[in-house]
């Protein structure tokens, strides 16, 4: 069984695989599916023999919005003052990699919370959009925001104006997803990717995770500052003698995250 409502956990080596689990309404996200997420991602963030988490949904849903049944009652105050879905962006704050491996919708919330992740792999059936236009709404998780930075003014704007969703084909061309795969390789795929990062220095890969994120929070020359700041700092760590000391002596390295 379980320890949460609406997620699978899965430890796959050194691979967290995160599964949506709320079918009768396509892995629609409430309150209970961002506690039962936030909970799945501290804890692998926490497990020190996880180092790369992979999310995903279904094959038809990797999830297809906030709930719109829950949201259609609330007023003004109660998102305001309840500070509605803010703790979904919680799990950006995970050092550890994750991995939005998307079957089937991705939509509104959905394809919000996907471009939380630290990248996306499409199956070759995945559908990404921005449907809050045709609510009467508008995204509030990101889909403003992430999604012009990821793909443009243009593209983001016309998803958004329009609520046209867009396949796997298109959001790799637009630089949304990093890969796309057939359907029932895509979650393999995606955990070993995920166990190549974890083979890597957990420190090295959260140092290197931290420097792309800066670039999406700072102009170039005070990001280029941090990024040296980072690198520089990489070189306290016995991982970066370990790593390459072994590229010396020709011996895969041995890291110990310290
Ligand atoms: N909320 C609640 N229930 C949903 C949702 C949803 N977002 N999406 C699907 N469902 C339910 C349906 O109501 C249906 O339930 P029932 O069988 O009880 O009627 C069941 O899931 C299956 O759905 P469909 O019968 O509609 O399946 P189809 O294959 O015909 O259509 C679609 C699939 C195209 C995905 C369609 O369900 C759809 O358009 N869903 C809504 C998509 C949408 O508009 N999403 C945006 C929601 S607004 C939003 O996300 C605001 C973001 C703000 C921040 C959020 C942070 C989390």
């Amino acid at each position: 069984a379980s320890a949460y409502e609406t997620v699978l956990v899965e430890k796959r080596d050194k691979v967290a695989l995160i599964q949506l689990n709320r079918p009768k309404a396509l892995n629609s996200i409430n309150q209970q599916v961002i506690e039962d997420l936030n909970k799945a991602v501290l804890d692998a963030n926490a497990d020190n023999g996880i180092g790369a988490i992979v999310l995903t949904g279904s094959n038809r849903a990797f999830a297809a919005g906030a709930d719109i049944k829950m949201m259609e009652p609330l007023s003004f105050s109660d998102t305001y003052m309840g500070g509605l879905f803010n703790d979904l962006e919680n799990i950006t704050k995970a050092k550890k990699p994750i991995i939005a491996a998307v079957n089937g919708f991705a939509l509104g919330g959905g394809c919000e919370l996907a471009m939380m992740c630290d990248f996306i792999y499409a199956g070759e059936k995945a559908k990404f959009g921005q449907p809050e236009i045709t609510l009467g709404v508008l995204p509030g998780a990101g889909g403003t925001q992430r999604l012009t930075r990821s793909v443009g003014k243009s593209k983001a704007m016309e998803m958004c104006l329009t609520g046209n969703f867009i396949d796997a084909q298109e959001a790799k061309q637009i630089g949304l997803a990093a890969q796309v795969f057939p359907v029932d390789e895509l979650v393999d795929r995606a955990v070993a990717v995920g166990q190549k990062i974890a083979s890597f220095s957990k420190v090295a890969v959260a140092l290197n995770k931290e420097a792309v994120n800066a670039a999406y929070e700072t102009t170039l020359q005070l990001g280029l500052d941090y990024e040296k700041r980072l690198f520089y700092a990489s070189f306290a760590t016995k991982d970066q003698k370990e790593g390459m000391s072994a590229f010396r002596e020709k011996r895969k390295p041995q890291f110990t995250d310290e």
